[in-house]
């Protein structure tokens, strides 16, 4: 009870009240599949946590938008509030120590935590020339995963290059670039793709963890089911424009005006499996196809090759 005022406080003290605190908890319920009965204890789980597993965060081959959207553009407050769950051991893009001194932290924290710790991938591994094509301090990215992942708890791919080799895997991929379950062979490993993802499609799997102990209900892809069991396509504002064969064709045309389908002009919403439409971006503003682009198919395997040429109809 304590610590729940003193959280409460503290959030006030940052200019959230507990109202904007509990559409958030609201919005995360909904997109995990549960019950509105469950708000309240995936409140509890961030305002009186019980655990806080020890968490090493790896990057790889990518750009760091899956770090960036997930600490900066998600309602403002998340990123402290899942910091204050999880305890992040190592983390590249956020931790004060460099050099030698971060080395050290990430072979300690393996050490202290083996069997205990999440891990984190974020980016694609090369597998050819030995993994020469990405080295951290002398070791090659493929050698940091083969050490670090098989003693995690569980890991989590996070972005679509963790989970299916994404953009540094786009042909002719000369450094043999791969998904982190593909290049380790791993079974178990729960991809959250998109590029970058959702950060709610994280913190739900999260909370799942917390909540449940356990991991959510996974594709056969990795993927948690809450997220992505349904086409953008089949959950799309503008689907019925497609069902009346109401196209945009050119951009900045009228019917671009509209808000007309966007399938001619190189939508990949109907074979994608994402929850862009109903869970959105940056606080629930918007999405690619309600910001009047098609969907590129962001969060599908092998998206780049699979589903370019943009902008042209298949
Ligand atoms: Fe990949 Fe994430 Fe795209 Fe970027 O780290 S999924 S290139 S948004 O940043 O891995
Ligand atoms: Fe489907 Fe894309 Fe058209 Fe939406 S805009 S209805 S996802 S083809
Ligand atoms: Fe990606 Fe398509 Fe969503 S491009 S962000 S999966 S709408």
């Amino acid at each position: 009870m304590e610590n729940e005022k003193k959280f409460y406080k503290k959030l006030e003290s940052k200019g959230v009240s507990r109202r904007d605190f509990m559409k958030f908890c609201t919005v995360l319920t909904a997109t995990m599949g549960f019950s509105s009965a469950y708000v309240s204890k995936i409140a509890e789980v961030f305002a009186a946590p019980k655990l806080r597993p020890p968490v090493i965060w790896l990057h790889f081959g990518e750009c760091t938008g899956c770090s960036e959207g997930f600490l900066r553009s998600m309602y403002p407050f998340v990123d402290e509030l899942v910091l204050e769950i999880l305890s992040v051991e190592y983390h590249e893009t956020i931790m004060a120590a460099a050099g030698v001194q971060a080395e050290e932290q990430l072979h300690d924290a393996v050490k202290k935590h083996k069997g205990k710790f999440i891990c984190v991938v974020e980016g694609s591994i090369p597998t050819k020339f030995d993994g020469g094509y990405g080295k951290i301090a002398g070791r090659s990215f493929l050698e940091i995963a083969e050490k670090t992942i098989p003693k995690a708890l569980a890991t989590i791919g996070i972005g679509s290059c963790a989970a299916f080799g994404g953009l540094p895997a786009a042909k002719p991929n000369p450094g043999g670039y791969m998904g982190v379950g593909q290049a380790l062979k791993l079974k178990n490993i729960v991809n959250i793709p998109g590029c970058p993802p959702n950060p709610i499609n994280f913190v739900g799997t999260i909370v799942n963890f917390l909540l449940l102990g356990k991991l959510p209900t996974l594709d056969t892809q990795g993927r948690p089911l809450f997220a992505y069991d349904k086409t953008i396509h089949d959950q799309c504002p503008r689907r019925s424009h497609f069902e009346n064969e109401e196209f945009v064709e050119v951009f900045g045309s009228e019917e671009a005006a509209q808000g007309y389908c966007l399938y001619k002009v190189g939508c990949r919403g109907p074979e994608t499996y994402n929850n862009c439409p109903v869970a959105k971006f940056n606080d629930g503003t918007s999405w690619p196809v309600e910001a009047g682009h098609p969907c590129i198919g962001c969060s599908e395997p092998d998206f780049w090759d699979k589903m370019s040429p943009f902008y042209e109809e298949f």
